[in-house]
């Protein structure tokens, strides 16, 4: 078993934006962009730029023939800044050329006249001059200011998260082009071509019908191009459009590095109150998002974020508040967890705070705490099949707690200047979107005469293995050979009103809808199956492995020559199928509901070493017991868990996103800007828990591609545990990424370092 793309990837076959075959007389773009984090445009001057030689046109807001607005959520951002620019790397105007390098070199000559304006980066800051995305929100659960009094333990704090590049290895970009009757055709790398064609559409003036976004496969997306994709597309085709000829626009990494927005940093406060059994009865926890300049998905992210503020436990009385707080930087959008991890994270540090106080180790509260049948969510919602506990159970034996345990004890006694840490990282994550409509795909399904098959559906390819599944999916319901099996490109004339391949929902949603477009051709086919083998009805045929089987007794009749018969005898072979999640709904007045079809658990154990001379640190090992459901690609959901781990990992550790106090980045490379690589990734072991049917997910599976990034927050606090093991004594502050030099100052740090506001 393997993913479908890989010997094209190996080989280099496989085609991204910039590889595929264009039309003849491409041009190319370049966005110029906003040097200044906040201020009013006075006056652009192009003239410069206009005299390069090999310059086509530049286009300013004032060229948008339709409305210039692509917010998706609320109506608050621009394509191109009108008065004022609000982050570095705004986009400006859009620079065209014979060539990339031509139309960068005339972005240069632009002359902006800017008046400053006061910058503000910091949430908090945010909050208290009343820039808000949209209003706060509550989630409450039982009587949370009441039940204080029956708290033995009471502690208090801060914690804050980081932002993380999505560093897809295919950069942003689109092209576009012209097609008869004042259309226009986008090829682009977005994980949502629906909304690349809607807003396009917007930008352009035109109905959708007019607009076709094309989507082979992603170099990567990780959420940052569930909406940010879009705006370059709409800008290749707003130039496309207005030139009538092809424009391509990728853009540079440093420039989408600079220009793209990444995930939401955090600052929080949580009060936490245990009784004196270690039942966690009372928890209070503010969240300042900080949203960038727009709001983008922020809404919706912040909404999950209050989802998982409780993670795998069960708190009966709970207050969460969120708020979305507006700054000058790039608006910061979706990454995998959406939302999830920082809420998360700050529970765990919690409990972490909590167990210091109390003297034990966190593992001693999360395990008494855990979600079991029934228990409900501060959001209405109760756990059903819940597998905290087994998980948990699971991961203690099979991993040998104890003798972690030992060997860390050991080993920490032995050593002065090397300390080794453990932690334990339960998950708990919701799937479905949190706003409900989006639950929904559709796909077609062709069976050609010659018996092969192609599918088309809502889902994006972007590393993720989704192609593989959904050809699993029909080879499974017609039972074919799967080498018979082609998926198509995300087309939105073939497929429409998409919503994009996110919130882990890409198999479950558009495997259903696959699912259930096959079995309607299937049934065609069993009526002329049974009509040829004069069986009495379509309940006494089967196709298994390409043969026709009548009564459980083989056939003569194989699968080419049935689908020819059919074709002959005029029967359907196409089928057109749709689905959409049941059962969820939430009510946002109340903050009650059941938003989703089902929950993810698992539990990792992490170990790190660390160097309490240097700072430095090596994460050892995550060996986590994973909940998939019952997997039907065990390779791919595997590789799923552990890139997702490894991701979790960065964000909690070495990847640091930097802006200056004047809202410029300062980790715009890869040089400043570090990630994992194999030197970094620590020993990782990922077992299936046994015996979990899911019967809301596509053959009994569970959604992968978000819940296992967040056992990374257990490399922060086995981090942790081993700074513990040096400095017993210090209440160091909470403050991811935990980079080494951070590691370092707490191993050294006189005084309590106040936390950074
Ligand atoms: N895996 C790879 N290789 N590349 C990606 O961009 N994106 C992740 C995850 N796994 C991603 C990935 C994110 S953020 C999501 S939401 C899911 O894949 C989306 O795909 P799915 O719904 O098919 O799981
Ligand atoms: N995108 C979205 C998501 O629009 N809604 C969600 O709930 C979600 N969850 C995870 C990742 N992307
Ligand atoms: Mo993933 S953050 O839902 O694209």
């Amino acid at each position: 078993m393997k993913n479908y793309d890989i010997e094209r990837h190996v080989t280099g076959e496989s085609q991204f934006v910039d590889d595929v075959i264009t039309p003849e007389g491409m041009l190319h773009a370049y966005v110029f962009y906003s040097e200044k984090a906040h201020a009013e445009i006075l006056n652009i001057d192009l003239s410069n730029a206009e005299k390069v030689k090999g310059v086509k046109a530049i286009f300013t807001s004032k060229d948008i023939p339709g409305e210039n607005q692509i917010g998706g959520i609320i109506p608050d951002e621009v394509l191109l800044a009108e008065s004022k620019v609000e982050y570095i790397g705004q986009p400006v105007a859009i620079v065209i050329a014979e060539d990339q390098l031509t139309a960068k070199e005339a972005a240069s000559k632009i002359k902006v006249k800017y008046k400053k304006l006061p910058v503000i980066t910091n949430p908090r800051e945010a909050f208290k001059a009343g820039q808000m995305i949209a209003p706060q929100r509550t989630f409450n659960l039982g009587d949370p200011d009441n039940s204080w009094n029956s708290c033995k333990y009471i502690v208090e704090g801060t914690v804050e998260s980081g932002g993380q590049e999505h560093l897809y290895l295919e950069t942003q970009g689109a092209f576009a082009y012209p097609v008869e009757g004042g259309g226009i055709k986008i090829v682009s790398s977005t994980q949502s071509p629906t909304a690349v064609q809607r807003v396009t559409a917007r930008i352009l003036n035109l109905p959708m019908h007019k607009v076709e976004v094309d989507v082979l496969r992603l170099g990567g997306g990780f959420g940052g191009k569930e909406d940010q994709a879009t705006p370059w597309a709409a800008m290749a085709g707003l130039a496309s459009f207005k030139l009538n000829k092809p424009v391509k626009l990728i853009l540079p990494r440093q420039e989408d590095m600079i220009m793209t927005g990444k995930r939401h940093p955090y600052s929080s406060d949580f009060k936490i109150g245990i009784n004196k059994e270690g039942k966690i009865i009372c928890y209070e926890v503010t969240f300042y998002q900080n949203a960038g300049a727009a709001a983008d998905l922020s809404t919706a992210i912040l909404e999950r974020t209050l989802f998982h503020c409780t993670n795998s436990y069960y708190i009966p009385n709970v207050k969460a508040t969120a708020v979305s707080c507006k700054t000058n930087l790039p608006p910061n959008t979706a990454f995998r967890g959406f939302g999830g991890p920082q809420g998360m994270f700050v529970i765990e540090s919690a409990i972490f705070k909590a167990a210091e106080k109390m003297g034990l180790d966190p593992s001693e509260i999360q395990k008494k705490n855990l979600l079991n049948e029934d228990d409900q969510f501060p959001y209405g919602q109760k756990t059903e099949n819940c597998h905290s506990g087994i998980t948990w159970k699971n991961a203690e034996e099979k991993y040998s707690i104890n003798t972690i345990r030992d060997e860390v004890k050991k080993f920490n006694a032995e050593n002065n200047i090397f300390k080794k840490g453990v932690s334990f990282m339960p998950i708990c994550f919701g799937i479905s979107f949190t706003n409900t409509s989006m639950n929904q795909a559709s796909a077609l399904v062709h069976v050609y005469t010659d018996g092969s098959i192609s599918v088309s559906t809502a889902a994006v390819e972007m590393g993720q293995g989704i192609n593989e599944k959904i050809r699993q999916v029909v080879s499974k319901v017609f039972s074919v050979n799967i080498d018979r099996v082609k998926t198509e490109t995300t087309n939105t004339t073939r497929i429409a009103n998409t919503s994009p391949t996110a919130a882990s929902t890409g198999a479950d949603l558009n495997g259903k809808a696959t699912e259930r477009a096959c079995q309607h051709i299937l049934r065609q086919l069993k009526e002329i199956a049974a009509e040829i083998l004069n069986a009495s009805s379509i309940t006494h045929v089967e196709v298994i492995d390409e043969v026709v089987h009548c009564d459980g007794n083989k056939s003569n009749l194989k699968w080419e020559e049935l689908i020819k018969r059919a074709h002959l005898k005029r029967f359907n072979l196409s089928s057109h199928a749709f689905y959409a999640t049941p059962g969820v709904y939430f009510d946002q007045e109340k903050e009650k509901g059941n938003p989703f079809a089902y929950h993810v658990y698992g539990t990792a154990i992490i170990e790190a070493t660390v160097d309490c001379l240097r700072g430095t640190y090596k994460i050892d090992s995550v060996k986590a017991i994973h909940d998939f459901g019952k997997s039907f690609n065990p390779l791919i959901d595997k590789g799923q868990a552990e890139g997702a781990i490894v991701q979790g990992l960065g964000w909690m550790t070495i990847e640091e996103v930097i802006y200056d106090e004047n809202g410029k980045l300062l980790t715009d490379a890869l040089s400043t800007y570090k990630v994992p690589d194999i030197h970094f990734t620590p020993d990782i072991q990922v077992d299936f828990l046994k015996n979990s049917d899911n019967l809301k997910g596509i053959f009994k599976s569970k959604a992968i591609g978000e819940p296992p990034f967040m056992y990374g927050i257990g490399g922060y606090f086995a981090i942790m545990n081993a700074l513990k093991a040096f400095r017993p004594d210090a209440d160091l502050p909470i403050s991811a990424p935990f980079t080494p030099e951070k590691v370092l100052m707490n191993l050294y740090s006189k005084v309590e370092e106040k936390q950074p506001a």
